[in-house]
């Protein structure tokens, strides 16, 4: 427990709103964590898998009303709306504590309040904050536990000190109608109501590490990113990183993880993983710009997951696992979901408990999968092959390039360098990506989402992108390089003409490479793209003419690209920084 009074009128207030049968200090003792899963097991509330097969593993399953985060419920409650800009729902921050609070009085009666001391990044490193979370779910308990650092060891860090956030769930119903996840940045404040699914109630992920982080970046200097961090090691033994942005469903998870095709593996090259979400970015005594991941696990999307998309992302899985929303083969006592592997179970439950039918399963039509499609796993990150030693050292690793990337089956070319830092942010601020038929609604639609961040700027855009641009200042010419990829371009017949996967090595190499002023490229009129001839094809069967196709740059539709970013920039209104309204000139006269 603790001293810190700060603490302690906090969770005083709660506990009186909500009226608990018990109080829990979540102590980060394993003894404590075994009774917890213990006691879920025997409420249902978890299942645990074949200790042989998956060792220390369990299953849960939320309502079916519940399987995602919810962005329409989703608020940042700034004093003022302006402060919450055109991208966010906003509501005053008085008119929500008031509905929350009637929505949450009382709701803990027969039920254990858990109080989670968590750190995002390694205690008491330099680039890390401390939250705290109560909640009345035990698999928000265990889940924080392999996301973060949780116990009586963040309360010694923080001491009495009031830089901490405070992090309220409450089950409540599950009601989606009476659903809220809103942020008070100017309170360090989060309250998430009627959910208990993972991105909604586990707040020290996008509630806090992102929506709050964000805003406190902005205040204090320093960034808070939705981006994995990549170490590649040269045969040398010489690791550079990268951090990179991506919206859902383009690869992330499989970027931060891959790894590099044969015949790099035999020249000596390596991958270390150091985050595969979010990125806390500070400038470091040498003027660099360094990089902490403040998770300590993957909260990963489990189909689509199996040894040849992502060999060490399903290697994380094996052990202290807790899956949600998957099917349950209890032919083994395992888990499958879609895409793991060619064997359809014959004897499983699917994801919503019911007894599932192989035999009816169509892959076109998501109502037959026997694991809902964001179904997850939350995996320790000590379990990944290929963590980085850098990992739990605290004291950041230095950025080399950053990396933005979308998936646009036309436009954007397999990768191009940015012309300064200034134009890298402006392709950020334009990052978009089609819809696949994996989402709901229509297909190709082209969705903008600045830095991957849409749905986790804790402030009004247009100062998140000054903030960016600040950033640039202050690094100088030691800022990291910032490049664009697009793994996504189609042929004719739709076809991917760029194989993805651990052959994305090949480009990131270019990139190591122009950061070192080693490699080529042509200059175009958005920025600098290699020659065929600079990204190594060696033992892959690609020609250079496709290559080339998917290099270019194609002035039509780049002119129509920018009446789009245009359209995109009105929301800003004032607040787009002039810098980047230049941008936007600059890109239209290289087109003309
Ligand atoms: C995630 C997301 O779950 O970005 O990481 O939605
Ligand atoms: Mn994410």
């Amino acid at each position: 427990m603790t001293t810190n009074k700060t603490v302690l009128e906090w969770v005083d207030e709660i506990k009186s709103l909500v009226n608990p049968d018990s109080v829990m200090w979540i102590t980060g003792d394993e003894a404590q964590l075994e009774g917890l899963r213990a006691e879920a097991v025997s409420t249902g509330e978890l299942e645990k898998l074949n200790e042989q097969l998956l060792p220390g593993c369990y299953l849960h399953r939320t309502k079916p009303n519940d399987v995602a985060r919810v962005e329409d419920r989703t608020f940042i409650c700034s004093r003022e709306k302006e402060n919450a800009g055109p991208t966010n729902n906003w509501c005053d921050p008085r008119e929500m504590y008031k509905k929350l609070y009637d929505i949450a009085r009382g709701t803990y009666k027969g039920r254990t309040m858990y109080i989670i001391p968590f750190s995002m990044g390694p205690i008491g490193s330099p680039l890390a904050k401390i939250g705290i979370e109560i909640t009345d779910s035990i698999y928000v308990v265990l889940n924080m536990a392999i996301m973060t650092r949780v116990g009586d060891r963040v309360l010694e860090a923080l001491g009495d000190s009031n830089d901490w956030v405070r992090g309220f769930h409450a089950k409540c119903d599950v009601d989606p109608e009476n659903r809220y996840i809103c942020q008070f940045p100017e309170d360090n404040a989060i309250i998430s109501v009627n959910s208990a699914y993972g991105g909604n109630v586990l707040l020290g992920k996008k509630c806090f590490a992102l929506r709050i982080a964000s805003y406190q970046g902005w205040k204090e200097g320093w960034m808070a990113e939705h981006m994995l961090i990549l170490g590649i090691e040269n045969p040398r033994g010489e690791v550079k990183y990268v951090a990179a942005a991506f919206p859902s469903a383009c690869g992330k998870t499989n970027l931060a993880m891959m790894i590099p095709p044969k015949y790099l593996r035999d020249k000596g090259y390596k991958v270390w993983t150091v985050g595969d979400d979010i990125a806390w970015m500070r400038i470091g005594k040498d003027g660099r710009l360094y990089a902490i991941n403040p998770e300590n696990g993957f909260f990963g999307v489990a189909p689509g997951t199996n040894a040849k998309s992502n060999f060490n992302a399903l290697e994380s899985t094996k052990k202290n696992t807790i899956f949600t929303n998957v099917a349950h083969d209890l032919s083994n006592n395992t888990v499958w979901w879609e895409g793991l592997n060619k064997d359809l179970p014959q004897n499983a439950i699917d994801w919503r408990g019911n007894k599932w039918d192989a035999s009816k399963f169509d892959k076109n039509d998501k109502s037959t999968c026997a694991a809902h499609p964001n179904s997850r796993f939350t995996a320790p990150a000590v379990n990944c092959p290929c963590i980085s030693p850098e990992f739990d050292k605290g004291e950041g690793v230095p950025i080399s390039a950053i990396i933005f990337g979308g998936r646009r089956a036309k436009c954007t070319p397999l990768v191009y360098q940015s012309k300064s830092w200034e134009n890298g942010v402006f392709v950020g601020s334009a990052m978009a990506s089609e819809t696949t038929a994996a989402a709901a609604g229509a297909v190709g639609v082209v969705r903008r989402d600045p830095m991957a961040m849409l749905p986790f700027c804790g402030y009004h855009m247009g100062d998140y992108f000054a903030h960016w641009l600040e950033m640039g200042k202050k690094l100088g010419d030691k800022a990291p390089k910032i490049f664009n990829v697009n793994w996504f371009r189609t042929d004719d017949e739709g076809n991917f003409m760029w194989p993805g996967f651990g052959d994305n090595m090949r480009v990131i190499n270019w990139i190591i490479d122009r950061c070192e002023g080693k490699a080529d490229a042509v200059e175009t009129p958005i920025g600098f793209v290699p020659r065929p001839e600079d990204i190594d094809l060696t033992d892959l069967d690609m020609d250079i003419e496709t290559l080339r196709s998917i290099l270019a740059v194609d002035k039509d539709i780049w002119s129509k690209e920018a009446a789009e970013i245009e359209e995109h920039y009105k929301k800003f209104g004032d607040k787009l920084p002039k810098e980047l309204r230049n941008q936007l000139e600059t890109l239209k006269a290289n087109l003309k």
